[in-house]
């Protein structure tokens, strides 16, 4: 019996660890907010439409595009707007999730356009915001984020995705326990004095993270002593 409690103790301090190990930073396909997941859009300020791959439901997953892991997959948010415009998207999941930490990626326009140099003002956005909600409308600020803090008119890019004009913003947030989400985009600039129809901002990905699952190999090598275990109790009330 000793052994068995020992067996036990030991088994939750390995998943309390593991509970630990940080999240990734690629573009997630099986994630927690993905659409393979079960996770519906349920509104947004709208998106661009029009021959292009936007779709709100783009953030959360390849199956709306052309599959999954490209750039190209995007959420482009409408254009026409101004400066200080807050596009969002609200979502459900299909059950009751942890939220404890996200992912996203977003990208703004980069490049000689034949006229100016392209930055944060096209398809840029200028802070990003995270909400969890009841269902019944009331919205709780879970995250905020203001991109370009040395105002280089650049994203900056990150670990996984360098390109100067690459949003990879990675962030641990309070344990959430919410079935609806937000997600708010405040549009950077104006855009072009020649291409003024480019403005909405372009997200690629929004990942969502739980509390880390055992690693396999762990929980094999759990298992083992664990039916060891079993084995001998069995054999002694047997007898
Ligand atoms: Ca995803
Ligand atoms: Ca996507
Ligand atoms: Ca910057």
């Amino acid at each position: 019996m000793k052994k068995l409690f020992l067996t036990i103790i030991f088994s939750v301090s390995i998943l309390v660890f593991s509970s630990l190990t940080a999240n990734a930073l690629l573009m997630n396909y099986t994630d927690l907010l993905d659409v393979s997941q079960g996770t519906i859009v349920t509104g947004s300020s709208g998106a661009l439409t029009g021959g292009w791959s936007s779709d709100s439901r783009n953030m959360f997953g390849g199956t709306y595009g052309s599959g999954p892991a490209d750039l190209t997959n995007n959420t482009i948010f409408k254009d026409q707007q101004s400066a200080g415009y807050v596009h969002w998207v609200e979502w459900k999941t299909s059950a009751l999730i942890t939220l404890q930490s996200f992912n996203l990626v977003a990208a703004h326009d980069s490049g000689w356009d034949g006229y100016e140099n392209r930055n944060i003002n096209f398809r840029g956005f200028s802070t990003f915001r995270l909400f969890s909600g009841d269902g019944i409308g009331t919205w709780t600020q879970i995250f905020s984020y203001t991109t370009d803090p040395d105002s280089d008119l650049d994203y900056g890019g990150g670990v996984n995705y360098p390109a100067q004009n690459m949003l990879e913003l990675s962030a641990n947030i309070t344990p959430t326990v919410a079935q609806f989400f937000r997600a708010e985009f405040v549009q950077y600039g104006n855009g072009s004095r020649n291409y003024g129809d480019s403005q909405g901002p372009r997200i690629c990905e929004l990942d969502g993270y739980g509390p880390a699952p055992v690693p396999l190999p762990a929980t094999m090598l759990l298992l083992g002593p664990g039916l060891l275990c079993l084995a001998a109790l069995k054999k002694k009330f047997i007898r």
